[in-house]
């Protein structure tokens, strides 16, 4: 018996010890069961059920948001305590058409081939909205395709931002062994346009993404914008924006009907969009120019047109170059609705913009106004005159010498890509701003002598005997707030930009000229109705003459062919076009 005592006792240890490493192993796979998981799931299920859940499995975000650096409400130009509270993830409502998910299929490249690098830019961005962007854009982007998020930090005053990140992320990264994150950081800001081209420079994808750092991607908005680029490798696409309220963060339904397009100022404004007979509101269609600032793009077709212009700085004017510039050089552009992203469209800057060169202006318009003088310089040819003519301070500003239309960059690329001119983007592409221009005979200030035709503001209408008098005199054609005149070719309405018209009074004897808010009535529209004979100016129901006979004084008089008080000129004439 005693015999048997050790091999018994050796039996129950190895029993133990099995079961130690029975245990030990089911222990492991729970635990990895809770610690492991897809970055899909982990990161949002879909639904709006278990917000909390969710919140729970993306570990650490918490704390991360809250190292977010105390500042006032008008820093960051959105509700920021609200956006702690939402969270890193949240549903969001479906804005796309239906017919999206139940008509549409989408033939995709094999992901091998679809590698998308997504370029984000950020100056002073909270954390938490930041995060929402980014995360947004692991869970509802497909595994295979997402290849690396590229954060560019413009020297945010929140320095140890990108580090925590990595941090937070290296986490949520675990799983998504193909996504790689990579994380820039400017000494020195350098704006958002230099900074798009770094993460540019930097990426391995076959596609770029470039995205602001206060978005909400949409489930499923990759699909329908890699089916086209898939089809046509040099055309670019703008998902729909759907627009984020910046006070409740209510994320809404953008509009369709709407495209991309910019006035002669070079201003960004939305077009409204004709739907063709059998065109339905979702399907993708040609835009004058991108969506903002979102868009996507084969890198090599970017690199090729050589990015952003690098001569643009800090903020402004960079996505309305790259869609001249690729219209003209053999691209296309279009907005896909079935792609939805939201954006937080902010009432005003929330950043400040670095001093400009001796300018009376902000530096926030300085720059706008510089950015959009290299766009003209380089892009509109004999055009350029419209711009300078509505933007006359644009003249002042100085430029380098290589941003001269004479040996800048620009020039070689369109040697290199046999670039249209701009006459072209009129005639194909934007028939709007070709209509605007075809309004117009005359424009910008309007000069007699050394001095120019000026309408003063109304409050300074009135004498001291409180007479009205005509707010239109001839001043100093260097006055800041100059008068700019339009005539309208087919109206004959002289008008300033504050749509106020040049007209002569009703039964007025002698005939008054008067200054009244440009009419569409038939018989009032008649008494704004000018002729040009030469360089005069001769109202159409009374033949006489605009005349400055004294002083600053005008008036209406009979015509003298080569008086001099009787000759107006404008910054430009337009010849009519065919
Ligand atoms: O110095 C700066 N450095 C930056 O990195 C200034 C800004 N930025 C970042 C900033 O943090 C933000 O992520 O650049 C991005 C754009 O700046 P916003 O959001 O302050 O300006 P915005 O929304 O008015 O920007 C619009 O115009 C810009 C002109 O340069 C860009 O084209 C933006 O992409 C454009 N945004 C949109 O059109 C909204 C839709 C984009 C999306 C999604
Ligand atoms: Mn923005």
């Amino acid at each position: 018996m005693s015999g048997c005592m050790p091999l018994q006792r050796l039996h129950l240890c190895m029993i133990c010890a099995l079961c130690f490493v029975v245990c030990q192993f089911v222990f492991l796979l729970v635990l990895l069961q809770r610690e492991t998981f897809t970055g899909r799931l982990l990161l949002f299920d879909g639904g709006d059920h278990g917000k909390g859940k969710d919140e729970r499995r993306l570990f650490g975000w918490r704390e991360f948001i809250s190292h977010t650096p105390e500042q006032s409400a008008a820093f960051y130009q959105y509700n920021l305590q609200l956006s702690d509270r939402v969270g890193a993830v949240r549903w969001l409502p479906r804005t796309r058409h239906e017919s999206c998910d139940s008509q549409r299929t989408y033939s995709l490249p094999h992901a091998s081939r679809a590698k998308v690098s997504v370029v984000i830019s950020f100056h002073n961005e909270a954390r938490s909205m930041l995060l929402r962007t980014i995360i947004s854009l692991i869970s509802r982007t497909p595994e295979d395709y997402l290849h690396e998020l590229i954060l560019i930090d413009d020297a945010s005053q929140d320095v140890s931002l990108l580090d925590d990140l990595k941090k937070l992320m290296a986490k949520v990264y675990a799983t998504r062994g193909r996504l790689t994150l990579i994380c820039l950081r400017n000494v020195r800001r350098q704006g958002l346009i230099w900074s798009r081209n770094r993460g540019a420079e930097a990426a391995t994808g076959h596609f770029l993404l470039f995205l602001d750092s206060h978005c909400e991607v949409n489930e499923a908005w990759l699909e329908p914008l890699l089916d086209r680029l898939a089809l046509n490798a040099t055309l670019a696409v703008s998902p729909l924006l759907d627009p984020i309220d910046p006070t409740t963060l209510r994320y809404s339904k953008g509009n369709e009907l709407l495209k991309g397009g910019f006035d002669w100022s070079l201003h960004f404004h939305w077009l409204k969009r004709e739907l063709s007979a059998k065109e339905a509101p979702e399907q993708p269609y040609p835009s004058p120019a991108f969506a903002g600032g979102v868009l996507m793009i084969s890198r090599d077709w970017f690199l090729k047109l050589r990015g952003f212009n690098s001569r643009l700085k800090i903020w402004g004017g960079e996505s309305i170059e790259l869609a001249i510039k690729l219209w003209l050089c053999g691209g296309q552009i279009e907005i896909v609705p079935c792609s939805r992203i939201g954006h937080i469209f902010r009432p005003r800057h929330a950043f400040d913009f670095p001093p400009q060169f001796d300018h009376e202006s902000s530096a926030a318009l300085a720059t706008y106004l510089h950015n959009s003088k290299i766009i003209a310089e380089s892009w509109l040819d004999e055009y350029k005159n419209m711009f300078y003519v509505l933007k006359p301070a644009a003249r002042q500003i100085p430029l380098l010498p290589t941003d001269q239309e004479e040996d800048h960059p620009t020039r070689q690329l369109k040697l290199e890509l046999q670039c249209h001119r701009f006459d072209w983007y009129l005639r194909h592409v934007s028939p709007e701003l070709k209509a605007h221009f075809n309004e117009l005979a005359a424009m910008g200030t309007l000069k007699n002598g050394h001095r120019c035709l000026h309408a003063r503001r109304t409050d300074t209408d009135m004498d001291t005997d409180s007479e009205v008098k005509l707010p239109v005199i001839l001043d100093s054609c260097y006055l800041n707030d100059i008068t700019h005149w339009r005539l309208l070719r087919q109206s004959g309405q002289l008008s300033t930009a504050t749509e106020r018209c040049l007209g002569v009074e009703e039964n007025s004897q002698p005939p008054r000229l008067t200054l009244n808010a440009c009419s569409r009535h038939k018989t009032r529209k008649k008494a704004q109705r000018w002729l040009r004979r030469g360089t005069q100016l001769v109202h159409n129901e009374t033949h006489l003459c605009l005349d400055n006979p004294l002083k600053n004084q005008l008036v209406l008089s009979p015509c003298r062919s080569l008086a001099a008080s009787q000759s107006f000129q404008f910054a430009l004439e337009i010849e009519k076009q065919t």
